[in-house]
């Protein structure tokens, strides 16, 4: 059985990460190129988001066909070449398993929509007339989630894009479908899995308006879901390996239950909550500042019930679905290398496993893209629409996309000051913005003092100390409330971990003693503290973390 939690997963978004063949695209080949790279930042699984047969019309998480391959991204002889590459290299590969929805252009939906019952059962349709969906639900990337299909006379439910239609978990036959899916790519040595979306697969027995949200609380977290998942890792034999769930609008007491091993469901749950506290009332596309007392007190809440109820969570900041963290936690400019450092400690040393999205660990910032053309995502683009819909200006919703969008964290991968970033020779699928010229793998590999090496140095850290891996938490609520402080305890020996969120210097409300051999690690030069022998303030975006024994 692998130990969680000295883990630590880098996560590929292939279409942005290297480009081997010089099409403009991300392709499997060009990850096998930089396995080396990977390997030297300590990660112990690599999960790479769909690169299965699809229209790309949600860049892969609409699948066509689960056992092969975008001939965009390369071959199952790459696919294979990748896991036995990462394999040597003392890394498992995740795949990413899609099974809430499959792309319209599926075989079983093309099925369905010849009239076949068969494949009519393994969706989500229902009677009803062209002028009234069968509830006002929306989808997730705006509009509709039904769509009507003339020559069935029937809606078909989608909770994401049109082309993504969603699938019948109450028909054991897709469930079984969906086994055989895990067990093929078990069976090619495949060492975990990432279910997207995985909270949302079983919809209630009755369909009715919501009259006060989009629909979600009635398919968030399911009346079947946990023995819908209890089932899928049974059958497979999966419950050894790292499995983690995505979960849209979930709560803490079902992720405690997909996550705590007796139950047998996940290994653990990456949930959103920590990544709403911009959101103007719950709303992404309204701009607000970061609550950050909001975002502290989620921590401290997760992070200890967690550990009481015998949870386990994913840790992170970024995704493909999130803007970049420095510009939106941090400050990516004055305090750039700070800040992106800062934030790194924050979630390398709490209790779970923490994940590096492709170009975190270089401070990767938002794209910056300045028209509506340079968009590509299908949410982005029909959000901006929406936006103008409801009287807000060109600029406004230009605004808006610069912050919110998915595309920010879409951007290629920075690999050299070369043209495109290195990520490839002709001009890329999305653009890039030219800070790469500075923020890039080549740079930050030789200076040593780069937001990069300080990543590695957390990952090491993790692997090195029990006290990262099993300690107790403990949330140290002080204020003032930019100051997110916490310890970890294990038998006897402790480990305070400080960190400003702020741009301005932060008196704490008790002194710290400090000695320099205590210090574990830290964003600034801790010799030059002003304070001698003991921290009274913080600078901006300071982070340090003490060790010691009692
Ligand atoms: O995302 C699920 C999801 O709901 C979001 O993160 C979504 O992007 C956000 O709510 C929009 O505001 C997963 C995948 O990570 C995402 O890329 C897919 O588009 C989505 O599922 C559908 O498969
Ligand atoms: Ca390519």
């Amino acid at each position: 059985m692998i130990d969680l939690k000295k883990c630590t997963v880098y996560q590929i978004y292939p279409k942005s990460f290297c480009d081997s063949n010089g099409d403009g695209i991300g392709d499997i080949r060009g990850i096998i190129g930089k396995l080396d790279y990977i390997q030297s930042l300590g990660a112990d699984y690599i999960w790479c988001t769909p690169f299965f047969t699809s229209p790309l019309r949600d860049n892969g998480y609409d699948v066509e066909d689960y056992r092969n391959i975008n001939p965009v991204f390369g071959t199952m002889e790459d696919v294979e070449a990748l896991i036995a590459g990462a394999e040597e290299r003392g890394m498992g590969l995740m795949l990413d398993m899609v099974f809430n929805h499959t792309s319209t252009r599926h075989e079983w939906f093309k099925r369905a929509l010849a009239g076949e019952q068969k494949y009519m059962d393994y969706y989500i349709f229902r009677d009803g007339g062209p002028d009234k969906p069968p509830t006002n639900w929306q989808s997730k990337f705006g509009g509709p989630a039904w769509e009507y299909v003339p020559s069935l006379q029937k809606w078909y439910l989608h909770l994401f894009d049109v082309t993504q239609a969603d699938l019948n978990w109450n028909n054991p036959e897709v469930r079984q479908e969906l086994k055989n899916i895990v067990l093929f790519w078990k069976s090619k040595g495949v060492k975990g899995f990432r279910f997207d979306v995985v909270n949302l697969i079983s919809k209630p027995d009755v369909f009715e308006d919501d009259n006060i949200g989009d629909g979600k609380r009635f398919y968030s977290d399911g009346p079947r879901v946990h023995e819908f998942l209890k089932e899928l890792v049974a059958d497979t034999g999966i419950e050894d390996m790292i499995t983690v769930g995505e979960m849209s609008s979930t709560s803490l007491a079902n992720c405690l239950k997909y996550s705590n091993p007796k139950e047998k469901e996940l290994s653990m749950c990456f949930n959103f909550h920590h990544l709403k506290v911009d959101y103007k009332d719950g709303n992404k596309w309204e701009l607000m500042k970061p609550d950050y007392r909001r975002l502290r007190d989620l921590f401290a809440v997760w992070q200890t019930e967690m550990e009481r109820k015998n949870g386990w969570m994913a840790v992170f900041w970024c995704n493909h679905d999130q803007p970049r963290i420095v510009s939106r936690f941090g400050d990516d400019k004055k305090y750039w290398k700070e800040s992106a450092k800062m934030l790194a400690t924050f979630i390398h040393l709490l209790r779970g496993t923490p994940y590096i999205y492709q170009g975190e660990e270089l401070g990767m910032t938002n794209a910056g893209y300045s028209s509506i053309d340079e968009y590509r995502d299908v949410e982005s683009i029909n959000y901006y629409h929406i936006l103008l819909k409801k009287g807000k200006t060109r600029e406004r919703a230009l605004e808006i996309l610069r912050q919110r969008s998915r595309d920010n964290g879409r951007s290629p991968m920075q690999w050299n000051s070369g043209r495109y970033g290195g990520f490839s020779v002709t001009e890329p699928w999305i653009g890039l913005p030219d800070n790469y010229k500075w923020i890039n793998v080549a740079a930050e590999d030789r200076d040593e003092d780069s937001i990069l090496n300080y990543y590695r140095a957390l990952v090491e850290l993790r692997k090195q100390h029990k006290i990262i891996q099993e300690g107790r938490i403990e949330f140290l609520l002080l204020k003032p409330e930019e100051i997110f402080a916490y310890k970890r305890v294990l038998y006897g020996q402790e480990l305070l971990v400080l960190n400003n969120f702020s741009g301005k210097n932060v008196p704490l409300c008790k002194p710290i003693p400090y000695s320099e051999h205590s210090c574990l690690i830290s964003n600034y030069n801790q010799a030059e503290n002003n304070q001698g022998r003991a921290i009274k303030s913080l600078r901006p975006y300071e982070s340090i973390a003490f060790y010691g024994k009692y």
